[in-house]
């Protein structure tokens, strides 16, 4: 299998996280096409456009959850949808937070990190989304343990990354982490950083970070944009 991916992709590296607990990662290449993702031609191969994917023997798998989901059925003796139907809803409740009323609206935000360009309605919308959801989840997640349970399941491969992004990416819009100082978010949080497959997507998404704003991404970019025309050249 083939994994397109890239270090700060939130939803990259909910996937890099699950690979990594269920111990897969020889079965799998990690790889980003950084000219094709940078100029849109992403799209040729998966008309999502979007990473993460998986390539198999026999198809273009888009779109996380289900990546998350076939990894699970490929390989159900070590999946991590949880146990039993009441753990496996709430890994399935954990994760549609994180996902789509966590990620997704930082993810819009984004195109708001300009001071000089920013539209603050445009923030507070999607801000006050992040809050709501922020909310849910102190509501739906465990006291103690894991995100869903008692174990690491997929529910902390997609809320360590998305709690990545509000610590890391909300503050470049002048707005203060939504993860509150006190409650049972903040000692998840606090908790989850010493398992040592949260530890290594965090290192892999700071280092995905640091290269976006130091320019290191933008140079690897153009490098590759150039040896992909030279490629066409040829
Ligand atoms: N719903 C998708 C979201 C994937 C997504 O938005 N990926 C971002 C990187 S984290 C991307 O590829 N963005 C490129 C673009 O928007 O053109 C999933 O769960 O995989």
């Amino acid at each position: 299998m083939r994994l397109y991916t890239g270090d700060l992709s939130p939803y990259s590296a909910k996937i890099r996280m699950q690979i990594y607990a269920m111990g897969i990662e020889d079965e799998v290449v990690f790889d980003l096409p950084l000219a094709q993702f940078f100029s849109g031609r992403l799209k040729e191969f998966s008309p999502i456009g979007r990473i993460p994917i998986l390539e198999t023997d026999d198809a273009i798998i888009p779109e996380s959850e289900v990546i998350a989901e076939y990894l699970d059925d490929t390989y159900p003796k070590k999946a991590m949808v949880g146990r039993d139907p009441i753990e496996r809803a709430n890994v399935r409740v954990i994760s549609r937070i994180a996902d789509l009323y966590l990620m997704n609206n930082i993810f819009m935000s984004l195109s708001q990190a300009n001071k000089e360009t920013r539209n603050q309605g445009v923030v507070d919308l999607l801000m006050g989304q992040v809050s709501r959801g922020m909310g849910a989840l102190e509501a739906h997640i465990a006291a103690d343990g894991y995100a869903a349970s008692d174990q690491l399941t997929r529910a902390d491969c997609t809320l360590v990354p998305a709690l990545f992004m509000c610590e890391n990416t909300v503050p470049r819009l002048d707005v203060p982490s939504p993860i509150r100082s006190e409650g049972k978010v903040a000692e998840y949080w606090r908790r989850i950083q010493d398992n040592e497959y949260a530890a290594r997507v965090l290192v892999e998404m700071a280092r995905g970070l640091k290269a976006r704003l130091d320019g290191t991404e933008q140079k690897q970019v153009a490098e590759a944009m150039a040896s992909a025309k030279r490629e066409i050249g040829d």
